[in-house]
């Protein structure tokens, strides 16, 4: 698997994935054995992941054989990831939902019927209606992820609900965002405006590029290597992107705010930082200083396990290369509970290395604004949203799915009676999934939208098939990166079976709850061809363009810049945070430790995945079908664990996984074991990866919720190990 890891890093850099995906595409539906009729190139853009790479599909007599990266798309560079160019693999997946089903046995049974369209769609819409006339409007939740949800969050707003939330927030990015905010006055946003390609020296805290695969930040990574950048990779395993490292600094788990205050430390007391930076731009720097007198090198290195004088020497390089140096945000940041404060950790060093607006440091993102299509303004909701965030968890500035859940069960606020799931299957993405069923026990109406017939669908009332990426239209995406750019989806095949596109089901829900006037157009096509014309452009010319991009602004940092804080400048020291009774400058505080015979379980991702959406993938499963948990070889030794043997973990609270292979490496500290997210399915309609590996998700019965923002960590559960029978 490593070698197999490494070479995907290396194939993406190379560009040269497209041809074995493509291929197996070819295999499993070949269009016809004489030579193709018909060929056409249309540009759409990917939904394998959320990073919306442009891509440009090959239909040979009406079938997809090859999905390439967009030449004139940002995000792509003409290239896609292994998981993009295997997106074939989800069109053709025989597994697919195929039409509306309606539950006919216990929620969890995964019984249905078939349904037509205007049977389900009814039983939805008057469900809705029951629930809005008994509870109110704010009672239906939607949760969503992915591009193609928008039309539905616009459904949710028309009628009434506050209730909208996605778990790339508090299971994800959200703690990040709040540190950089806090700090800088902006989130991070995704695409992470880091400017890896012309870094000097990036630090990866976790981050694991390469395995994880967001398609041009890998590119980039590759572009930083070969032009000799230095690379310091901070994490318990020694990741695909450790091995490119100068520096691998194998860190005591949670300990990493210990390690980033040590390095301020040292470039703050040996006179390092980037004084005209923090002189024209920042605010608190003497009471930051003072808050941090204590944080030397030898107090981090008794925390952390990396010796003092590596913090040192790092900490200094870093400087000489300053301002062109990323400490990376990293994107995944729900780990300990504290994460606000690590991401704040993390924001502080950028700002006294200088590295905002600079050169191969953070670029100041420009966007392009579309104008929106001419419809009525929502009602404002009569009750503000259940979920805690900007109460609860004060500094949370989206909604939390986690907290949507909780509201669920504990009815308070106020009970959430309805939810509809778009395209993310909460079974898997939300920790506690037992909490999660129960919550599902108590509603009266749960619609799954999906294009798989995944976990949570086997709980729906109504499981809606929406047709894939490569079927349908969704609306126009404005991105907001080094240069602007807008991006179209089409339909460059027709779609399959009995599915249906989100558009065309969020608006005949509204139809039938009397909401139409917010939907005012009859096809997706006049609406997106209205919206291109605020921008001189028109539907057809983007059908054959894919992508537009806009020159950048002018991204220098103005002297006089005024950040979005409450200072106006960038803050070391934050007030806001003093006044709310919390550490305004991040301190470390301990983590729970392993209890004897147990380890601390890690999680990340595989180069091939996508969390789950992608195992069911014929393509990108048979490369990597099933997970493997990493074990030190000691550890595995003391427990008498040969490798490839299967095994069970079992966590604190007793939940034992599914049989999973061993891994034996000495690529992990010895106190922590680690596998990749997403396997472990238990849906039986998923014929291809159910049964296959261990689920992380069952094991994450602990949270350790960031006060601040609601984002639940999830790496302070531990595991022991069974031999399987
Ligand atoms: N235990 C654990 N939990 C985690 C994480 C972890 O590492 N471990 N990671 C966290 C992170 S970083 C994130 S961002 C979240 C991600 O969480 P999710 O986005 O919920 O990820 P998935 O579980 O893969 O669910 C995606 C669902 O979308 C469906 N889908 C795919 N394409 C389409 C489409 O075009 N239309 C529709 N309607 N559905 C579609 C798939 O079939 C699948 O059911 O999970 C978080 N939760
Ligand atoms: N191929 C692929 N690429 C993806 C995704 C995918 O599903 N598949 N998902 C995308 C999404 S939504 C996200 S959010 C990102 C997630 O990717 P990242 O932002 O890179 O975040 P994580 O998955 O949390 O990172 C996991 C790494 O953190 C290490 N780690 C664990 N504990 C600690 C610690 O205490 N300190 C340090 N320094 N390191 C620690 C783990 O060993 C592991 O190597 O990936 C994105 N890219
Ligand atoms: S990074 Fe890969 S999976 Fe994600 S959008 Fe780009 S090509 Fe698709
Ligand atoms: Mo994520």
């Amino acid at each position: 698997m490593a070698d197999l890891q490494r070479r995907t890093f290396l194939k993406i850099a190379a560009g040269g994935a497209a041809a074995a995906a493509g291929g197996a595409a070819l295999a499993l539906r070949h269009p016809s054995p004489d030579a193709p009729r018909h060929i056409a190139k249309i540009p759409t853009f990917c939904e394998l992941c959320f990073w919306k790479c442009g891509v440009v599909a090959t239909v040979e007599d009406g079938v997809v054989t090859r999905l390439e990266g967009h030449p004139a798309h940002p995000l792509a560079l003409g290239r896609l990831c292994p998981r993009g160019n295997g997106g074939t693999g989800l069109l053709y997946d025989p597994d697919r939902l195929k039409k509306p089903l309606i539950r006919t046995g216990a929620r969890g049974q995964e019984r249905f019927r078939e349904a037509t369209w205007n049977e389900a769609l009814d039983y939805v819409a008057a469900k809705m209606r029951e629930i809005r006339a008994k509870h109110g409007p704010e009672a239906m939740a939607l949760f969503t992820h992915g591009h193609g949800g928008s039309f539905f969050s616009q459904l949710l707003k028309a009628y009434g609900s506050p209730n909208i939330a996605a778990p790339s927030y508090a299971q994800c990015r959200g703690p990040r965002e709040v540190g950089f905010q806090l700090t800088f006055g902006t989130g991070i946003g995704s695409p992470e405006n880091t400017d890896i390609a012309n870094t000097r020296f990036l630090v990866l805290i976790g981050s694991h590029l390469g395995e994880n695969m967001h398609n041009t930040q890998v590119q980039e990574f590759a572009e930083a290597i070969r032009r000799g950048a230095k690379i310091v990779v901070v994490d318990p395993r020694f990741s695909v992107a450790a091995s490119k490292a100068h520096w691998y600094l194998p860190i005591r788990p949670g300990t990493d705010i210990a390690l980033l205050m040590a390095w301020a430390h040292v470039l703050v007391y040996e006179n390092l930082y980037n004084r005209d930076f923090i002189e024209k731009h920042a605010a608190g720097f003497a009471e930051f200083r003072d808050a941090i007198r204590d944080m030397t090198p030898d107090w981090a290195a008794r925390i952390t396990d990396i010796d003092a004088e590596t913090i040192r020497t790092v900490a200094r390089e870093m400087a000489a290369s300053q301002p062109s140096v990323i400490v990376h945000p990293g994107r995944h940041a729900t780990w300990y509970g504290d994460d606000t404060q690590r991401s704040r950790a993390i924001a502080i060093l950028n700002a006294l290395l200088g590295s905002w607006g600079a050169k191969g440091g953070f670029f100041l993102p420009s966007g392009v604004e579309v104008p929106p299509y001419p419809a009525p303004r929502p009602p404002q909701p009569a009750r503000g949203a259940v979920d805690g965030a900007g109460t609860r968890y004060p500094l949370a500035d989206e909604t939390l799915a986690s907290g949507l859940c909780d509201a669920t069960l504990a009815g308070a606020p106020y009970r959430a009676r309805g939810w509809i799931v778009y395209g993310t299957n909460l079974l898997q993405s939300l920790p506690q999934p037992q909490k999660t069923l129960e919550a599902i026990q108590a509603l009266d109406l749960l619609v799954v939208v999906d294009v798989l017939p995944v976990e949570i669908a086997g709980y729906a009332d109504v499981v809606l098939p929406e047709c894939t990426y490569l079927e349908r239209y969704d609306d126009l995406h404005a991105g907001a990166f080094r240069t602007p750019f807008l991006a179209l989806r089409q339909p460059v095949v027709p779609p399959m079976y009995d599915s249906k596109p989100g558009w065309w089901i969020a608006r005949e829900l509204a139809r039938r709850l009397d909401l139409e006037a917010y939907f005012p157009w009859q096809h997706i096509e006049q609406y997106l061809d209205q919206r291109l014309r605020g921008l001189n452009l028109t539907l057809a010319d983007m059908k054959k363009r894919g992508v537009v991009v806009y020159p950048a602004e002018d991204s220098a940092l103005p002297p006089d810049h005024r950040f979005d804080t409450p200072s106006g400048k960038v803050e070391l020291y934050s007030k806001l945070l003093a006044d709310m009774g919390v550490d305004p400058v991040p301190k470390y505080y301990p983590k729970p430790e392993p209890p004897e015979g147990h380890f601390r379980l890690l999680f990340g991702r595989s180069p091939l995945h996508t969390f789950g959406r992608t195992t069911n993938n014929r393509i990108l499963g048979s490369v990597v079908r099933e997970n493997e948990v990493w074990i030190h070889h000691q550890a595995a030794a003391a427990l008498g664990i040969r490798p490839n043997e299967r095994i069970r973990l079992v966590n604190q609270d007793g939940v034992r996984s599914a049989p999973v292979r061993a891994r034996v490496t000495n690529r992990i500290r010895p106190d922590c074991v680690y596998m990749v997210h997403g396997f472990g399915h238990t849906a039986r309609g998923l014929r291809f990866t159910a049964g296959r590996g261990a689920a992380t998700t069952s094991l994450v019965t602990r949270v350790d919720v960031d006060p601040l923002m609601g984002g639940t960590g999830m790496f302070n559960n531990f595991v022991r190990i069974e031999k399987e029978a």
